[in-house]
């Protein structure tokens, strides 16, 4: 088991690659899209969380990441002695119609094909991916966590209709939200479903034969529906029927042990067991948290309701190979909060994979 750390687009610089390095990390897990573009946040060092308008503007609809410029991430990651584990997060703006069943669904599976064939290209092996109409909204920011730390969580269910022009919580469409358009109407489950399969069965094929596997997050929050737009994957059992959907290995997880713990379902030992042991795991997030959604907390590593220690105990046990890295953590009282906060959760993950280590 490896260690990594997740950066977000502005924080894919020398000095962080060093920190991640110093803190112990040997994988880099890197975010292209721009969450913070426009929008309004507490900070660009903290986990977006945004307003009703989403997080912020999506990027260039007409532009694609190059392969130049994820073969230079992957140099600038090695240079300073890490790999290059993943890419997380699709644009809205390149695939937005694929969550939407909009007029550009061929052109933006276009998009995610030259993008997973540029990755291969450029030796990144892994592309994390959430599909999600509504996306991680919805979620609230308080002093949450021990010591009065500023952590995120839900105090209670968002249903608020989205606006036009908003997918995957930005916004693709500038001047959509202006005209006061109206809202997007909502899917059902089984349309979502559907247009998961339809996904997956066009381009799976195509990060098999680039060496890509695509791996899935859960629904963060994990509610049945946000926004008023059905969720895939808010119960544990349903991550089952995404590989029954389609057998091909390159359909893997991005594992988030933080968003499984939240849902209403399930015992989190028996879920991480239950997927480890089916070897579907691209790579792990790992965070703690307390009571379930609608209010659960995220916590600091240590100081939730799940016993992390157990869950890399349990990875360990069924041969799990790959990446860890922390998920969101607290924000710690100092000059670097979001730095001190992810330091305090690799060197306790460090010591629980040492420990484990010397157990064969
Ligand atoms: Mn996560």
């Amino acid at each position: 088991m490896n260690l990594g750390l997740g950066l977000y687009r502005h924080m894919l610089t020398r000095e962080n690659f060093q920190f991640a390095r110093q803190a112990g990390a040997t994988h880099v897990v890197a975010h292209l899209v721009d969450y913070f573009k426009g929008g309004t946040h507490a900070g660009p060092d903290d986990q977006p969380t945004g307003t009703d308008w989403g997080w912020g503007l999506a990027g260039d609809p007409d532009r694609l990441w190059t392969q130049e410029e994820l073969t230079e991430l992957r140099r600038n990651v090695e240079a300073a002695g890490l790999k290059l584990e993943a890419i997380e997060n699709f644009d809205p703006a390149h695939w937005g119609d694929i969550l939407l069943d909009g007029p550009r669904r061929a052109r933006h599976i276009e998009n995610v094909k030259t993008i997973i064939r540029r990755l291969g290209q450029a030796g990144i092996p892994i592309m994390g991916y959430n599909f999600s109409i509504a996306g991680v909204a919805g979620r609230t920011k308080g002093n949450y966590a021990r010591g009065d730390a500023p952590s995120v969580g839900m105090e209670g269910p968002y249903d608020l209709p989205m606006p036009n022009g908003l997918v995957w919580n930005m916004v693709v469409d500038p001047t959509a939200p202006l005209r006061e358009s109206g809202t997007i109407p909502s899917a059902t489950h089984e349309q979502l479903w559907s247009r998961l399969q339809r996904f997956l069965d066009d381009v799976l094929p195509v990060a098999e034969e680039a060496g890509v596997r695509l791996a899935l997050h859960p629904d963060d929050p994990p509610m049945p529906t946000i926004r008023g737009q059905p969720r895939l994957v808010y119960q544990p059992s349903l991550y089952q029927k995404v590989i029954d959907l389609n057998p091909s290995l390159a359909n893997q997880f991005e594992f988030c042990v933080g968003s499984l713990a939240e849902m209403t379902e399930g015992n989190i030992y028996d879920v991480v067991d239950r997927y480890s042991r089916q070897q579907r795991l691209g790579y792990v997030h790992l965070r703690n948290v307390r009571d379930k959604v609608p209010h659960y907390k995220e916590t600091f590593i240590d100081d939730g309701e799940v016993d992390v220690l157990r869950v890399l105990g349990i990875l360990k046990r069924n041969g799990f190979k790959g990446v860890i890295i922390p998920d969101h953590a607290p924000q710690m009282s100092c000059a670097a909060p979001w730095h001190a906060g992810m330091a305090y959760a690799l060197g306790f993950m460090k010591a629980g994979i040492m420990s484990l280590e010397g157990q064969g």
